[in-house]
């Protein structure tokens, strides 16, 4: 059995969570209480050395890293979400990685300074929340044209391009994101956030911590 470690607003966390339901892999899921700092305990660290969130665990394989334990979850099922198809692949990864390092990241940026660091009692750096606003104002226009097309980032089928996207969004409502000029990616996000894959997941982000 695959156990998958997370936190529910984690959107690093979610994307394999989404991931497995989608590709139809059976797991455990085990959530990491990032308030307590489990992720940095030892029992934890056996499994990801890397003290973050998102981890699986797969009989005696062990990896962390969101991207990764994707594509792992995506061949082991088989799931039309990948490729086998090398170059083809290549064109899935290559939408992923965009969205982990230019969209993800950015919303990160703004997600911890508007909502988490109020939270933990930490100082909101204005001057970083400008920096993400301006870098997603750059790079969100790529994903607005591609999903203009037939509604997925790649080929016409939901792939692990498109929940990348999906879970680097996540923080939308939290993080008050202004996606106004993106109204494709906006009424997309809201289509894929009925679809069963998500809801099998929460109801919305941050449903399981009463948000
Ligand atoms: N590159 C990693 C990022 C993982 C990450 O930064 N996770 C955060 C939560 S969003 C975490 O575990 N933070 C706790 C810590 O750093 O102690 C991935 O994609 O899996």
């Amino acid at each position: 059995m695959t156990t998958l470690y997370f936190h529910p607003i984690s959107n690093p966390s979610l994307y394999p969570l989404f991931v497995a339901e989608a590709a139809g892999v059976k797991h455990d899921r085990k959530m990491v209480n990032l308030q307590t700092q489990e992720q940095k305990g030892d029992a934890y660290l056996a499994v990801n050395p890397f003290g973050r969130v998102p981890a699986m665990v797969d009989g005696d394989l062990a990896i962390g890293e969101s991207s990764a334990i994707g594509r792992y979850l995506a061949r082991q099922s088989g799931s039309d979400i990948y490729s086998e198809d090398l170059r083809e692949a290549a064109l899935i990864d290559q939408w992923v990685e965009f969205i982990v390092h230019h969209i993800r990241a950015n919303v990160g940026r703004v997600q911890f300074n508007r909502f988490i660091a109020p939270m933990i009692g930490e100082t909101s750096d204005e001057s970083s929340i400008a920096l993400g606003e301006k870098f997603l104002a750059a790079n969100l226009p790529h994903v607005e044209i591609a999903l203009s097309g037939d509604g997925h980032l790649h080929g016409d089928r939901l792939t692990l391009a498109d929940i990348a996207l999906v879970a680097a969004m996540e923080p939308q409502f939290t993080a008050k994101l202004d996606l106004e000029a993106f109204p494709v990616l906006t009424a997309w996000l809201e289509t894929m956030r009925k679809q069963d894959w998500y809801q099998s997941v929460h109801t919305h982000f941050g449903s399981e911590m009463g948000l």
